[in-house]
């Protein structure tokens, strides 16, 4: 490439909650001018389309999706499986290592620096084997990867594993949490077992790479980013989220076409709940069966994104019979992939019942919109502790994998709090945190901008 910018390897992890945000701040550093080369396996290239056609310079590599044990043939996404192919994905991923060395070797200018997702911890010695830079790409929030960091540190210790409640005393004011509050790998630790060895010691190789760059800001979490700073000897650590908005919208684009953004436009301000567990996540049928049964008593309109992907077998979609008959006109279910960030910005909008996943979480928090949080798995319980204990701006309505809510609290506290003036106040603060952040001389601007300069 001609331009006086190094050349760059960006590679995510494919699933959407983790790509999106990479593929966001890929926009951001093409539109900076550096040369870059993204990495993306056959069935994932779709998601990379409004990145290609804004930026024809990106060049992709794609590589074929290895085949492990554990893992359904054609699936290269988590989506298509669910968090439990984490770890076979993760698996598999490793086996590119040598592909990539391939390609680097024959390249006429290969990359200066690689900028890779933090799941893919293996990436670090990848680029040590090219004696290039690595970037650890965090498309989570800051607390819940102290609090990993510092479960991976202690969970040999049989006495770690065993205490129900763990406080980190080293890090003030994090809430304290449960065993069942964490990542399942990160409790379940077996000396015996080589893929949690082989994960842990992957977590900490990683932690020596050049650059952390984390889908957070500054003013969001900042003795959480300082305690990393200096776990890290004050090394690259840049808040630089929400990502996507950094990045810049297009909202005319999304907003005159879909369907709900137009069922919303006939709604009255502030007066709907948008309801979605994001892109992995199914619901069973007892917990389908009790938030539908919570939202016909709660009495309040609202959108539900319900997910389907693994009813290939034919099977039901989960949803009560008549339901949809009983609640037409005030509510509408979805059943496809919807324009979140639109949705949740739209003046009708007043709250998101959310699985808590990362992305979502900043993209209510930049709408102004509160959060009713039903964590599941992965860091979501996490991010649910952080949004309800700390930031105040969530109300708990159903915590951990297969809890089930009981339909009367849950159509109560959805009325109660939908209607909330302190909650209404407290993400409308945080909105304007995020729009400061993001918006000209903002922290998470002013960072991504020392980023680019240090690349
Ligand atoms: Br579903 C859905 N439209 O219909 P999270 C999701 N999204 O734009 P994750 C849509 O996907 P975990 C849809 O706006 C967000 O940017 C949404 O990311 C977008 O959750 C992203 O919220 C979803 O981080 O699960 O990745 O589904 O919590 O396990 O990371």
């Amino acid at each position: 490439p001609s331009s006086p910018l190094p050349h760059l390897l960006l590679f995510p992890y494919p699933a959407q909650g983790h790509m999106l945000p990479l593929l966001d701040l890929t926009h951001f550093l093409a539109s900076y001018g550096f040369p870059i080369t993204v990495l993306v396996t056959p069935k994932n290239l779709p998601i990379l389309q409004p990145l290609l056609s804004a930026h024809p310079a990106v060049q992709t590599l794609v590589l074929p999706f290895p085949s492990v044990p554990g893992l359904p043939p054609g699936v290269e996404n988590i989506k298509d499986i669910g968090n439990e192919g984490n770890v076979p994905i993760i698996v598999a991923l490793r086996q590119l290592q040598d592909p990539i060395v391939a390609w680097f070797k024959s390249h006429p200018s290969p990359p200066s620096a690689i900028i890779s997702d933090f799941f893919l911890g293996w990436t670090q010695s990848l680029a040590q084997k090219l004696q290039i830079p690595r970037v650890s790409f965090f498309s989570s929030g800051c607390w819940v990867v102290d609090v990993l960091d510092y479960c991976w540190r202690h969970v040999p210790s049989e006495e770690f594993r065993k205490s129900p409640v763990k406080h980190m005393a080293e890090l003030p004011n994090s809430p304290s949490f449960t065993n069942q509050d964490l990542p399942e790998f990160a409790t379940a630790y077996r000396d015996s077992d080589p893929l949690f060895s082989t994960i842990r010691a992957d977590w900490f190789e990683a932690r020596t790479c050049w650059a952390h760059v984390f889908n957070t800001f500054d003013e969001l979490e900042p003795e959480y980013l300082e305690f990393y700073r200096k776990l890290n000897n004050n090394k690259n650590v840049f808040g630089v989220g929400p990502l996507s908005l950094v990045k810049g919208h297009n909202p005319t684009v999304e907003s005159s076409s879909d369907e709900v953004l137009k069922w919303l436009d006939e709604r009255p301000d502030g007066s709907v709940l948008y309801i979605s567990f994001g892109s992995q996540k199914q619901l069973n049928q007892q917990q389908m069966e009790a938030l539908a049964s919570g939202i016909e008593k709660s009495g309040t309109r609202f959108v539900w994104v319900v997910k389907t992907i693994r009813q290939t077998d034919g099977g039901s979609d989960g949803i009560p019979i008549g339901f949809e008959d009983r609640v037409s006109g005030r509510g509408m279910v979805v059943k496809r992939w919807v324009p979140q960030e639109a949705i949740l910005r739209h003046r009708a909008v007043r709250g998101f019942l959310s699985h808590c996943g990362w992305n979502s979480i900043l993209e209510s928090l930049a709408s102004g919109v509160p959060i009713f949080a039903w964590a599941m798995e992965g860091d979501q319980m996490m991010n649910s502790k952080i949004l309800v204990d700390q930031i105040g701006v969530a109300v708990q309505v159903c915590h951990g994998d297969n809890s089930v809510p009981d339909p009367d609290q849950l159509g109560e506290v959805l009325a109660e709090s939908f209607n909330s003036d302190k909650l209404k106040a407290k993400a409308r603060a945080l909105s304007k945190a995020v729009a400061d952040a993001t918006g000209p001389n903002g922290s998470s601007l002013r960072n991504l901008q020392e980023f680019a300069k240090k690349l």
